[in-house]
């Protein structure tokens, strides 16, 4: 098998999703940071897609072009070495949480992404690590043509707030009400809880080394009010990444 290379917005919860499935397989894979707008055109060569909206995480492997975080996770239960992240057996209620943790992390992009777009301190943090200290503060207004890009890609600006966080609230009541205090959402660890812990990152995101985020994209990515109401999920998120997700693919931060 050879090596695979993982596209992916180092901070962003889609690309930690695929992230967090490769490691858990055990996956020995080459990172590749993504810059919104900047990386596109080569991304759309290697990928051989030019035409319609091209997103990250993209995986490229053995001559395979994988464009989806979903699938990239399935691939990885192909390759990898790890226990099963999709059984047969719970094929449609994975799918049913991954479409309730999808749905979480759109409605919190509506409301996340000005966050980062209007704060030049967040901006600066967003730059990946190769992005050497002197260029940063002349990437900056690039950083935010980044962001306005992808607001406009995902007609974040069409979306209304306040029904997006009632969106956030309903799939966040579901979880908690589904997860009834247990350690996972199904009988055994799956992609459902890869799912739903990253999602999380919506209300406050977890402490761990393979997001190292800066103080004001966390500040960014964390929404007070849901963080105290929805304490006992964050609990749970903050367990299973101390217990599950291990570190070899830390994100190039
Ligand atoms: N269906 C895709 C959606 C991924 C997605 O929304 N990616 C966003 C993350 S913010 C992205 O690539 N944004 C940067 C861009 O579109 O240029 C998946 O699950 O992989």
């Amino acid at each position: 098998m050879s090596r695979p290379i993982f596209v992916a917005a180092w901070f962003s919860p889609w690309s930690e999703r695929a992230r967090f499935a490769l490691d858990h397989h055990r996956i020995d894979y080459h990172e590749e940071s993504y810059v919104p707008l900047l990386g596109e055109p080569l991304l759309r060569l290697r990928t051989r897609v030019f035409r319609g909206q091209l997103s990250v995480p993209v995986l490229l492997h053995d001559g395979r072009v994988i464009r989806d975080s979903v699938e990239i996770a399935r691939h990885a239960d192909r390759v990898g070495t790890g226990s099963p992240l999709f059984p047969a057996s719970a094929e449609a209620e994975i799918a049913r949480y991954v479409e309730l943790a999808t749905g979480l992390m759109e409605a919190a992009r509506v409301l996340s992404m000005p966050r980062m777009a209007n704060d030049p301190a967040v901006r600066r943090e967003s730059l990946p690590s190769f992005v050497p200290t002197p260029l940063r503060s002349a990437l900056l207004p690039l950083a935010g043509l980044g962001a306005a890009y992808v607001a406009r890609k995902y007609r974040l600006g069409s979306r209304d707030p306040n029904e997006a966080r009632a969106t956030m609230r309903r799939a966040l009541e579901r979880l908690q009400a589904e997860l009834r205090g247990r350690s996972t959402l199904l009988s055994d660890f799956t992609f459902a809880d890869i799912a739903a812990a990253v999602a999380l990152t919506a209300v406050r995101p977890v402490e761990h080394p393979v997001i190292p985020l800066g103080p004001g994209m966390r500040a960014a990515f964390t929404d007070q009010e849901m963080a105290k109401e929805f304490g006992e999920l964050l609990a749970w998120r903050d367990r299973l990444y101390a217990e599950r997700r291990s570190t070899p693919g830390t994100a190039s931060a």
